[in-house]
């Protein structure tokens, strides 16, 4: 079954339209039949110059907002960081779009028939057809990695029907466009400054037959047979000669043919792609709603029908867009991946970092695409030089040190005066655990050398900026736990507080990792040692009055209850400092978290939706997590399966994928779990390709909600740790393979390149 989205009309409005890209350039395609419009970005087209936003007036203050705080003066400790810890300015950069192509075509749209619109995921290509006066008319779209330009071809079947112009349109907001040769036209901007990012974009028409010219700033094509529009950008964040460089890109492919430029995309991008296969259910089930489009299957999902194959759809487009927006060479994925029509965006569509970027990334090592988790490690380097002012400025600390939010400048200073999320120093500390996730399911050491000095500067910030509070805990202090508030016996609520559970576990996990790595690595033993003290002494997790874990270090009410950041339960997922199998107290108490949340609202925006997948999954609670996956897809996705917070805001889609993997395969706990959390409905089914930590690929087949057989690819050699209690036969190249039976846990001993057939 070709995974596929397809739709029986245009798009209306851009939440309809189809996203394409190559991690560096994007677009919306919408698929008009005689006003096509093709909405365009380019990942560093960014407003604004980095800037130094810390706040000089922070040190001076630090001491007495920590002493309120530990006094209980709440309100004076937070009137008194807002007005010392904010940014200076408040606000870091917004990303904005590039513009628009227009596309005006000679076309009578009084006789259309057969109109349809897909975006096939598999070559990562998207196409309309319909058929006028007879005519089929075909246009498809891709944006090739290989070539740095996005790609239109324009054909009919019969010869001379292709008439259009075309035109560049930023509103108000562009410095030039116009002609740059008889079949070229472009598009001049710069971004807010003179160190801010100038761009340009062009647009090339390659026509066979028919003539093309430009009058003004209008590319025009008449009577061709078809046409190959190549759509190329290049910006100063990039490239110091960027218009050079834009000319540069579309002198590099015009002599190559279509078929040529396209086969190059498919192969590339199905490199990546073509790693994981997920099919679930019954295929003849299926063959009765095929007749309906992506949109009707999702109203049709809406209504209550289950739908694996679009279960499956949702996965494999997870995968889809993180290939696309996320490439090596490329910005990381932002709020909204690389697709944003607007100048000034919802939260600017920036890096969110108290989960949503940390999200954007769940699905790349455990789905098979961890070169694209490479622009978020070049992003955390990027931020290290501000984050170690930032530590040094506001604090007065060593190491580097991150907010809630970065930009493309890497500003690492407090973002908004929004005291429920503004003064939280734990975002660095966070992404540098990506790092260290990299290593655990690839296993490479040489990155390891380069990321190990990323952790411990994320740490040792840590050692000068925690205090003791009054129970002789290493607490983090001023913070929040993001973005809830509580409430004190007396009815005063706040946000501001020492040591949120959140913070303690972040630690928890970045100086194991540190820990860790300093083992493998043998290095630094002086440092790891230090660090397992101060592990030591951060505040344990704690329950409550709720049978909860505490979000905060007292067993505070809290405001909201249903709020959709579940912040405390970062030790259950994305951490692993609970477990089922470890800690099954704390794991008690995060069902109760969870089940709390819920039954308070909990999960409305599509995020916090896709974290709740995820803990489930790692509760081993099958029926819950697919409950969560169905409401994502009922409640929180747009008809081009974009993820919906309101707005659309990409983390959904990511933690939605990831949480799907989650269910099928789990390896957080020291070894592989197969089908952790398969719930009733999903009792057949196929993946291929999930990657567990220790460098293992899996593929696995099960029936009647029980595993039939699993391949393991031993990536890197080494030993295979398998939680089960049944016998199973391990065969490589037809082989017994010695197995080691130790009460919950099968192991055995691979050889690197090698396959096992576990049956
Ligand atoms: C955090 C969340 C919001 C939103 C924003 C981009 O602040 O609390 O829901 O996702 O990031």
């Amino acid at each position: 079954m070709k995974q596929k989205l397809w739709y029986k009309s245009p798009a209306k409005e851009w939440n309809e339209a189809l996203p394409i890209g190559n991690g560096r350039l994007g677009a919306m395609v919408y698929g008009c039949v005689k006003n096509e419009n093709i909405q365009l970005n380019e990942d560093s087209i960014w407003y604004g110059d980095p800037i130094d936003r810390n706040n000089p007036d922070a040190l001076a203050n630090l001491a007495e907002i920590r002493n309120f705080l530990s006094d209980g003066r709440i309100k004076e400790a937070e009137k008194l960081a807002v007005l010392s810890l904010s940014g200076v300015p408040e606000s870091q950069r917004p990303y904005q779009t590039l513009g628009n192509l227009k596309l005006n075509f000679e076309i009578d749209e009084s006789d259309i028939r057969d109109y349809s619109r897909e975006l096939d995921i598999e070559n990562a290509c998207a196409s309309v057809k319909f058929v006028s006066k007879g005519v089929m008319y075909t246009r498809e779209y891709f944006a090739s990695a290989v070539d740095q330009v996005i790609v239109v071809r324009l054909f009919a079947d019969a010869p001379g029907k292709i008439s259009f112009t075309a035109n560049m349109r930023r509103g108000r907001f562009l410095d030039n466009s116009g002609a740059i040769d008889g079949k070229t036209i472009g598009m001049f901007a710069s971004c807010g400054s003179d160190k801010g990012v100038r761009f340009c974009s062009m647009v090339r028409a390659v026509s066979e037959g028919g003539k093309v010219n430009t009058i003004g700033e209008n590319l025009i094509v008449e009577e061709a047979d078809a046409v190959t529009l190549l759509i190329s950008t290049a910006t100063s964040f990039y490239h110091k000669e960027y218009e050079t460089q834009c000319l540069k890109y579309l002198d590099g492919v015009e002599e190559k043919t279509y078929t040529e430029l396209m086969s190059n995309h498919i192969e590339d991008y199905s490199q990546l792609y073509g790693r994981v296969e997920l099919e679930i259910g019954n295929a003849e089930e299926h063959d009765k709603i095929q007749s309906l489009d992506t949109a009707e299957r999702l109203e049709r999902l809406e209504s209550g029908k289950p739908d694996h194959q679009l279960e499956c759809l949702y996965f494999s487009f997870g995968r889809y867009l993180l290939i696309s927006c996320s490439r090596p060479g490329s910005l990381p994925a932002n709020l909204q991946g690389i697709w944003n029509q607007d100048i000034l965006p919802a939260w600017d569509s920036k890096y969110t970092i108290n989960i949503n970027t940390e999200m954007n990334y769940w699905p790349a090592e455990t789905c098979n695409l961890s070169e694209c988790h490479f622009p978020l490690f070049d992003h955390i380097e990027r931020m290290r030089a501000p984050g170690r002012r930032t530590a040094r400025v506001m604090y007065g600390c060593s190491g580097f040190v991150a907010h809630h939010n970065t930009d493309i400048w890497g500003d690492t200073a407090p973002q908004d005066i929004y005291i429920p999320a503004t003064y939280w120093p734990m975002g660095a500390a966070w992404l540098s655990l990506h790092l260290w996730e990299h290593y655990e399911f690839g296993l490479d050491k040489e990155f390891l050398k380069d990321a190990y000095p990323v952790m411990k500067e994320a740490a040792q910030f840590f050692l000068d900026f925690l205090i003791e509070d009054s129970k002789g805990r290493l607490v983090t202090s001023p913070s929040v736990s993001p973005e809830n508030t509580y409430i004190l016996e007396n009815g005063e609520k706040g946000c501001l507080c020492i040591g949120p559970s959140m913070d303690s576990q972040i630690l928890y996990a970045l100086f194991s990792g540190c820990i860790e790595a300093s083992n493998i690595l043998d290095t630094d033993i002086s440092f790891a040692e230090k660090l397992i003290k101060v592990r030591d002494s951060l505040p344990k997790p704690q329950i409550g009055r709720y049978g909860q874990i505490q979000e905060w270090s007292e067993d505070y009410e809290e405001e909201e209850p249903g709020h959709r950041h579940i912040s405390h339960l970062f030790g259950l997922h994305p951490g692993k400092q609970f477990s089922t199998r470890k800690t099954p107290e704390l794991a008690t108490a995060a069902r109760k978290t969870l089940e709390r949340r819920l039954a308070n609202g909990g999960g409305h925006t599509g995020w916090s939706r896709a974290w709740i997948i995820n803990m489930w999954a790692r509760l081993k609670d099958g029926e819950k997590a697919y409950e969560n996956v169905v409401d994502l897809l009922k409640k929180s996705t747009l008809p081009n399966l974009f993820d919906n917070h309101p707005p659309f805001q990409i983390d959904g889609n990511f933690g939605g994928a990831a949480g799907i993997a989650e269910m099928l395969l789990q390896s957080h706990e020291g070894g592989i779990e197969f089908l952790p959390a398969l719930p009733g409905a999903w009792s057949e089914g196929r993946v291929k390709g999930l990657v567990a930590r220790g460098n293992f690929e899996v593929e696995m087949e099960w029936k009647d909600g029980k595993l039939n057989r699993a391949t393991i690819l031993s990536r890197s050699g080494g030993n295979c740790k398998i939680f089960t209690s049944l016998k199973y036969r391990v065969t490589s190249d037809g082989k017994p393979v010695d197995t080691v039976q130790d009460g919950q846990v099968m192991s055995f001993t691979t050889t690197e390149g090698k396959k096992y057939v576990i049956e």
